[in-house]
């Protein structure tokens, strides 16, 4: 209960429906519009112990994103052949599937960025900022009017090992893939 309690979901919308055991049955109840939508992240081989959730809210002229991830990877700067491990490329994959496949490099299922635009690396709609690591805990929300909620459903969220450069193409060298998760419709339990 402690996740559900610090989530940024609950700070949006405390929830009052009592009888609810899951956050997501509250959300209807406690008035958060019926455009919602929300990815669980799981972390793969890399990075197991990453749990979360990203919430994507319409509110007027877009799309408001809230992260709330723990279990990131202490931060690492680059050294000998190691790749810098945090602050962590975050973006919307095409392929909604967090197959893991090969463990030396999971989530290749989840495809390339997911870019409706055919634009550069820097500007996909997909292309958020890095999530930043406090001891494992990275809490971050932001707006965008690249997409609306609709569109986004059946993509993947990704997060990255290394840090996204915002320039070198298709994908920021951002490394390899931490952690997946599907974005499905907030349900919708209104008899909750
Ligand atoms: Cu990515």
């Amino acid at each position: 209960m402690t996740t559900v309690r610090n989530s940024p979901a609950n700070t949006m919308n405390p929830c009052l429906c009592r009888q609810c055991k899951k956050l997501e049955q509250c959300w209807p109840e406690s008035g958060l519009p019926a455009q919602t939508a929300i990815a669980r992240i799981r972390g793969g081989p890399l990075a197991p112990k990453i749990r979360g959730i990203v919430v994507f809210r319409a509110i007027p002229g877009g799309t408001e994103v809230s992260v709330d991830v723990s279990g990131l990877p202490p931060y690492r700067p680059a050294q000998n052949n190691n790749p810098q491990v945090g602050p962590h490329g975050f973006h919307l994959h095409e392929n909604g599937c967090c197959k893991v496949g090969d463990p030396a490099s999971p989530f290749d299922a989840a495809g390339g960025h997911w870019n409706p635009g055919n634009q550069p690396h820097g500007n996909h709609a997909g292309d958020f900022p890095v999530l930043f690591s406090n001891h494992g805990r990275a809490v971050m929300s932001f707006f965008t009017d690249k997409f609306q909620v609709a569109d986004i459903i059946d993509k993947a969220v990704i997060i990255h090992e290394s840090p996204d450069d915002y320039r070198t193409q298709p994908s920021g060298d951002s490394g390899r893939r931490l952690a997946c998760g599907i974005i499905r419709p907030a349900p919708d339990w209104s008899d909750c």
